[in-house]
């Protein structure tokens, strides 16, 4: 197997796993070496919990980035998370053209938003810089909500397969070829993922469990860049982090002292048997 190093880009958030506590386990769990450039530094997520610290690391990137550049560090696959204020969204652009190596793969996961609403502290122009971001990446991992704040689509709980293919055109048409479209129902019970690659659209549906927890994008994510960057197709990627993530919720089982995420880390097994 050839070894592979990634960068990915995503906020500390000290308990609550999600961001880099999730990624960096979970890619090195798939085999893959996986540095890290850190957008804040915050005691908890921003969901559910309130009084949370938050320490914006906007102004530490420039040199980090000057420091690889001048090293000749090159990455295999950048993927950027939740970020940190709307001015690091370029610096974050200038790293696919600055430190990718040859055949680097861009994936950006735009985390900003869920159930119809923007995450605590984001507004307009963090949607429209992040729009800008989408249109350099290979593949985007929005889910409903992103999908809409992205193309300025009304957000629908219920929706039909033409409501869908509307925000993929309108998604592509930012500039980005390739979709992992998460959390897409269109049936009780169910839900699932589309996979838009280069035009080809599919869907691997599976049951949704009765159960939800924070932090599921950022597992789910994390798995699907780790499946790809293992050389699976992107569709077989998709299946493998839903299968994971799914996993990961039935594990957690609807804890009430663990509401604040899921428990990823005693079912990694599954996910490094499926890449075995
Ligand atoms: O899981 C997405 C995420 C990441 N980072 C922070 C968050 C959230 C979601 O709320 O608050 C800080």
């Amino acid at each position: 197997m050839s070894y592979k190093k990634i960068l990915t880009v995503q906020d500390i958030s000290c308990l609550g796993q999600c961001s880099l506590t999730v990624a960096l386990p979970i890619i090195s769990a798939c085999g893959i070496e996986t540095c890290v450039l850190p957008s804040a530094v915050l005691s908890t997520h921003t969901a559910g919990f309130s009084g949370y610290t938050f320490r914006d690391l906007t102004e530490d990137m420039p040199a980090i980035r000057n420091h690889w550049v001048k090293e000749g560090i090159t990455f295999d696959a950048i993927y950027t998370g939740y970020l940190g204020s709307t001015r690091q969204i370029d610096y974050v652009a200038d790293l696919f053209d600055s430190v990718s190596g040859k055949g680097c793969v861009n994936i950006v996961d735009p985390a900003m938003a869920d159930n119809g609403k923007l995450y605590p502290g984001f507004d307009a122009a963090f949607v429209d810089a992040m729009k800008g971001l989408c249109g350099k990446a290979d593949y985007i991992i929005p889910n409903l909500t992103e999908a809409c704040f992205l193309t300025n689509t009304e957000y629908r709980p219920s929706y039909g397969r033409a409501y869908i293919d509307i925000l993929l055109e309108k998604l592509t048409a930012l500039g980005c070829r390739n979709v992992i479209f998460t959390g897409v129902s269109y049936a009780e019970g169910k839900t699932g993922v589309v996979v838009l690659e280069n035009g080809q659209y599919a869907y691997y549906e599976h049951d949704k469990l009765p159960n939800s927890c924070h932090g599921t994008g950022d597992i789910y994510s994390s798995a699907f860049v780790g499946a790809l960057v293992r050389g699976r197709t992107a569709l077989e990627a998709a299946q493998i982090a839903a299968d994971y993530t799914v996993a990961c919720i039935r594990e957690t089982g609807g804890d009430p002292n663990h509401w604040y995420g899921a428990r990823f880390e005693p079912v990694l097994g599954k996910l490094i048997e499926a890449l075995a």
